[in-house]
């Protein structure tokens, strides 16, 4: 790379349904990135922005039981296209590398398999909201639902999002699957049914052979 040229920042997110372990993971693959010299920020969707975290507050809100879905798959693409001005873009083109709690991926597996809206629809917004930006890497952690749901449940009052029923949530699940199966190239799949501690191995795997891809 000439001198003076920034080489541009990675853009790397987690993705999974109810309580697979993103936040937690999250810390880990901070971790393993900061320790080599990565300048790295850390964000969430939907969120990430002062607007963006409004929308979340509407978009988890149980008092908004009536939104339609339509209204929902606007809202997570309006906090997108925010995060993605504000924050994202301008990290990435300094050379920070952006690692995110959820991004699109989220909204073809609960907007598109969960809710039923067509996945055509949802890339035209995507097309138009980030154009060609993309997810470098994607580690989807992957879990039986109701294993999911039992971790998620040993916390605070379910949002709106965690009200919905089994079989909401079962497609999401294979709604992901189908995902990472599509695009091999970018997603890693992560069984988090294991132990912290086997999770954390495979997520330090996972990165290991992403950053020495990235010196070849
Ligand atoms: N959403 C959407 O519909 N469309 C979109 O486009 C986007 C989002 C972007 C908010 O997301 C909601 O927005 C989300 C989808 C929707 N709703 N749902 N469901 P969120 O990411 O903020 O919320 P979340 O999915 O509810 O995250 P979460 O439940 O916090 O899950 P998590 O981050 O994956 O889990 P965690 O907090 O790391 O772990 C859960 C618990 O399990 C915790 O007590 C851990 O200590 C424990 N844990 C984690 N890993 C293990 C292992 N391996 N063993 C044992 N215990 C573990």
């Amino acid at each position: 790379m000439p001198s003076g040229q920034t080489r541009r920042g990675r853009f790397v997110t987690l993705e999974g349904g109810e309580g697979a372990g993103k936040s937690t993971n999250l810390t880990y693959v901070r971790e393993r990135l900061e320790q080599r010299g990565i300048r790295l920020l850390l964000t969430r969707e939907p969120g990430g922005t002062g607007l963006g975290e409004k929308i979340r507050a509407l978009l988890l809100d149980p008092n908004n039981a009536d939104m339609v879905s339509d209204a929902e798959l606007l809202l997570m693409f309006a906090a997108r296209a925010q995060h993605l001005q504000e924050v994202i873009q301008p990290a990435l083109q300094t050379g920070t590398w952006v690692l995110c709690d959820r991004f699109t991926d989220a909204t073809y597996a609960y907007q598109g398999y969960g809710r039923g809206i067509e996945l055509e629809r949802i890339a035209v917004l995507e097309q138009w909201v980030q154009g060609e930006r993309r997810p470098d890497l994607t580690l989807l952690m992957d879990l039986p639902v109701e294993m999911g749901l039992e971790r998620a449940g040993r916390r605070s009052e379910p949002d709106r999002f965690e009200r919905q029923t089994l079989a909401f949530f079962e497609r999401v699940r294979n709604g992901y699957l189908n995902l990472a199966q599509a695009e091999p190239q970018r997603f890693r799949v992560i069984d988090a049914s294991q132990s912290l501690h086997e999770v954390s191995e495979q997520v330090s795997a996972v990165i290991h052979a992403f950053l020495a891809d990235q010196q070849t």
